[in-house]
């Protein structure tokens, strides 16, 4: 198989997050069959990974390790995508649960890589807990996505990795996420620097901007060389007043700016050699 070029770009779609609620926004995909539909759509769309929280029956977000097994099968099933649990979680989950999500066997996991305000709320990543995560998804061969939420966060993925060795499979992907009330703005200074920071392990890098910065951010990762990640967990309008209605229809936007800056999408099976994810 070919090799990702500058020329192409992973797209990563969070579909569900834990923060929306259903009776708020109905077209969230809450239920296993609407998750199912939303990443076949946006398979079709140019997306490569998806990035999942599940629900309970009353669409309430939910760690239990049961629900998470169903729903990594359902999407190995259904779709080819690769299958990102987020071990984050909401911010209400302990660290026991948080751990619990790799029982679900999914090819990646998301580890955030230090505690942030968000919102009115804190999301606790202290240190001993990112790094029993992150020695757990080296035993259990999962392959971590490193969120980064700050600048200090980039800075302690270089400490992780001084002291605790490469991630199984032996690349690096990171995912800024710019635009957090409490993290680092979504703009393009912000992240210039971050990206200058980024230890030499990195093999790629993916950007994500919350609610209003979901465009500049897009815009500014394309032009420097960044993938992309976007879906309804980090904004719910197309444009002011212009509710989104398809989480594909966030990734159709995101595959149309990429092919404005010249970048095409790769498939899931490239993104399975970019992130080294079993086959
Ligand atoms: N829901 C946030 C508290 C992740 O998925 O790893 C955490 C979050 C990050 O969404
Ligand atoms: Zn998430």
């Amino acid at each position: 198989m070919e090799k990702v070029s500058a020329q192409q770009v992973m797209i990563t779609v969070a579909p569900t997050g834990a923060e929306t609620s259903k009776q708020a926004c109905p077209a969230l995909p809450t239920t296993l069959k609407e998750l199912v539909a939303t990443a076949q759509e946006c398979e079709a769309a140019g997306a490569a990974m998806i990035h999942v929280h599940v629900r309970d029956d009353e669409h309430l977000p939910t760690l239990e390790v049961a629900r998470l097994t169903e729903t990594v099968a359902a999407l190995r099933e259904g779709c080819g995508l690769v299958v990102q649990l987020s071990t984050g979680g909401s911010v209400h989950d302990g660290f026991d649960a948080r751990l619990r999500v790799l029982e679900a066997g999914p090819d990646s996991c998301s580890l955030t890589m230090g505690t942030t305000n968000f919102g009115d709320d804190v999301f606790a990543n202290p240190w001993p807990f990112v790094v029993d995560l992150y020695q757990l998804s080296q035993e259990r061969r999962v392959v971590p996505e490193f969120e980064l939420f700050d600048l200090g966060q980039v800075h302690a993925l270089g400490r992780l990795l001084r002291e605790h060795g490469l991630p199984y499979g032996g690349r690096v992907h990171v995912d800024l996420v710019m635009g957090v009330p409490g993290g680092m703005p979504g703009d393009l200074p912000t992240m210039v620097a971050a990206v200058a920071a980024l230890p030499a392990e990195v093999t790629s890098w993916s950007a994500t901007g919350i609610g209003r910065s979901t465009l500049p951010v897009a815009l500014g990762a394309l032009a420097m060389g960044g993938h992309l990640r976007v879906g309804m967990e980090d904004v719910l309008t197309l444009a002011r007043g212009v509710p989104v209605e398809r989480n594909a229809q966030l990734v159709e936007r995101a595959a149309a700016m990429a092919a404005l800056a010249q970048r095409s999408p790769i498939t899931a099976a490239q993104a399975r050699e970019l992130l080294a994810v079993a086959p």
